[in-house]
């Protein structure tokens, strides 16, 4: 079992100190931070406990100056450990932080009370107060508060045991297999070349795989796959790896670019969502302002509509659409964050219903449905909804896919073009209509021409239709019946006429017996005299019987004989 854990809370309050004192592992491991004492950068170190659970942690600085690495290291991540300093109490840092991780969609969450050697216990129990209060209303489960600390080592046993149960109980969100790694380091390793470190979503990566870079475009091959210090052949979802990279220089990579396997990805500058406005809100948030979009380690400028409404209250959550430069890979379901960039806080976040949203501002309706991601885009192959919605979206017909009122829309413009009663020109319809009508159970495809089918069709419960079915061949002339119910029929290829004589499709199939025996009789093909002793029928029922015959490719004419035609 393994489960990458973020740090978040207040600078100096014994974040890097915890995680170092649990795994033995300094994550301020760059000079500089050393010497100014502050992880400006994310810090990496994990440790296995006694009973095998593999403790990853992402170290992220508490500097408000340094959100943005705070972000990118809480990104993709499921459980949380919040550092509170016994001493310093609850923080505006610890605060922001604290409302980052609800938004980013955090499960599970592990709360530890710092420093627990600086204060008395009547101090600890007023701490411990405030921040059951604090946590009372989160969406994130928290833990039990452990009192801790990294000086005299105390709590350290409990504050395992509970990040051991958060990571046991963390439920795998059902995500996509589509494999992406948001980069949160890019270097260069001496003589192996350009190192990028992330965490691995959906299937994963293989050795000797490419992989692009959404940002750019640029193309790069996996030389090899590092988690853990040790080398693997594969990384999957969930993991922390170091993938080294061929064919691609260090400079044109950096934190937040994106790894993805090409075709499987849409590649957006613009997502419909849900935006959850933080309660801490000083006051509604409207479009205006300028904004940090965020979404897994990337960030960038971006500008922010409401949909529906001028402006969300604090606390209140609704739909957006954000709209950015550099083409991101997006997923419905994926979390992202905004931040104002004036005021350089945090104003919300939240869910990614729609990563190409169609319809007009004023009418978009997201709700992340399979059915309003489709919405007014109509027909699209099964191949596109996956790279739409991230799931295999099973084909209305053939292989195309589409919401249910474009369907509809859809039907209703063949129904509004094919007439009820006559036969229509195949060729007149797109490619997907064709192929609509070709599998929709209430049209008939045959010889180039498409009818609506006779089963729904009135026109069926005709009386006409049933007397010429008993005549047979020896059927009444149809000169005296009323002509435009013999032209509908006609039309929807129910009854074959000529010279005024008619007959019922069925009739001239049931013929085939008789066809049969005449070209036994007479293989160079039978004359009109033939048939007519065949069928005892006059010569005036039987020339028009020959010519419709021919009409449905049974028999063909040859001078005087009839021989057997396309369709025989
Ligand atoms: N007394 C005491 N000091 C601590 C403890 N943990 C950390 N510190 C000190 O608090 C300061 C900040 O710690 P650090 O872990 O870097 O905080 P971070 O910014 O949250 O990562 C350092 O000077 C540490 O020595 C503790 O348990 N007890
Ligand atoms: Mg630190």
């Amino acid at each position: 079992m393994m489960a990458i854990i973020a740090t978040a809370g207040h600078v100096d309050h014994g974040k890097s100190s915890l995680v170092m004192a649990l795994t033995g592992v300094d994550p301020d491991r760059l000079a500089e931070e050393k010497r100014r004492g502050l992880t400006i950068d994310l810090g990496f170190a994990h440790t296995t406990t006694p009973s095998g659970t593999v403790l990853s942690f992402i170290d992220v600085p508490g500097h408000s100056d340094f959100i943005r690495t705070m972000i990118s290291g809480v990104s993709g991540v499921n459980i949380a450990l919040l550092v509170v300093d016994a001493f310093e109490g609850w923080k505006p840092q610890t605060e922001e932080h604290f409302h980052i991780l609800s938004v980013l969609g955090i499960q599970r969450g592990v709360i530890a009370l710092s420093k627990c050697d600086k204060v008395d216990n009547k101090v600890l129990q007023e701490r411990e107060m405030e921040l059951a209060q604090r946590l009372h209303s989160s969406n994130i489960s928290w833990s039990p508060i452990i009192r801790t600390s990294a000086v005299s080592q105390s709590g350290l046993d409990s504050l395992v045991e509970q990040l051991e149960l958060a990571v046991q109980t963390t439920t795998k969100s059902q995500e996509s297999k589509r494999s992406r790694l948001f980069i949160d380091r890019v270097f260069t390793i001496k003589g192996s070349g350009t190192v990028v470190t992330g965490t691995v979503e959906g299937e994963g990566f293989q050795v000797g795989g490419d992989i692009a870079v959404v940002r750019t475009g640029d193309n790069a091959r996996i030389r090899n796959i590092h988690i853990h210090g040790e080398e693997h052949n594969q990384s999957i979802s969930g993991q922390r790896c170091a993938l080294n990279l061929s064919g691609i220089e260090v400079n044109q990579l950096r934190r937040g670019d994106a790894l993805v396997i090409n075709p499987e990805w849409h590649i957006t500058t613009a997502f419909d969502a849900r935006l959850d406005a933080l309660p801490s809100l000083q006051q509604p948030l409207t479009h205006r302002g300028s904004f940090m979009l965020h979404v897994g380690t990337s960030s960038q400028s971006a500008s922010l509509r409401l949909i529906g409404v001028s402006s969300i209250a604090p606390g209140e959550s609704q739909t957006v659409r954000v709209r950015f430069k550099e083409p991101l890979a997006l997923s419905p379901g994926d979390r992202f964050l905004l931040r104002e960039t004036g005021t350089n806080s945090t104003v919300g976040g939240g869910i990614i219903l729609d990563v190409d949203p169609r319809s007009p501002l004023s009418r978009s309706q997201p709700t992340g449905t399979i059915d309003s991601q489709l919405e007014n885009r109509g027909f699209v192959t099964v191949e596109e909804a996956r790279r739409l919605t991230g799931v295999h979206v099973a084909p209305r017909f053939g292989h195309w896919v589409c919401s249910d009122r474009d369907y509809q829309r859809a039907v209703d413009s063949l129904n509004s073009r094919i007439p009820a009663h006559d036969a229509y020109d195949l060729s007149l319809l797109s490619e997907i209509e064709r192929e609509l009508v070709d599998a929709h159970p209430d049209y008939v495809v045959g010889d180039g021409l498409v009818r609506k089918a006779a089963t729904a069709d009135p026109l069926l419960q005709h009386p006409y239709v049933d007397m010429l079915l008993r005549e047979g061949v020896t059927t009444t002339e149809t000169k005296t019946l009323d002509r435009n119910i013999i032209r509908l029929l006609v039309n929807k290829g129910i009854i074959l006429e000529h010279d005024f004589v008619a007959f019922h499709i069925e009739v001239l199939q049931s013929l085939r017996p008789t066809l049969t025996e005449l070209w036994n009789l007479s293989p160079q093909g039978f004359t009109m005299s033939e048939l007519r002793e065949a069928l005892g029928i006059t010569r005036k029922r039987a020339l028009p019987l020959a010519v419709c015959l021919d009409k449905i490719g049974l028999t063909r004419r040859r001078d005087d004989v009839r021989i057997p035609g396309p369709r025989w």
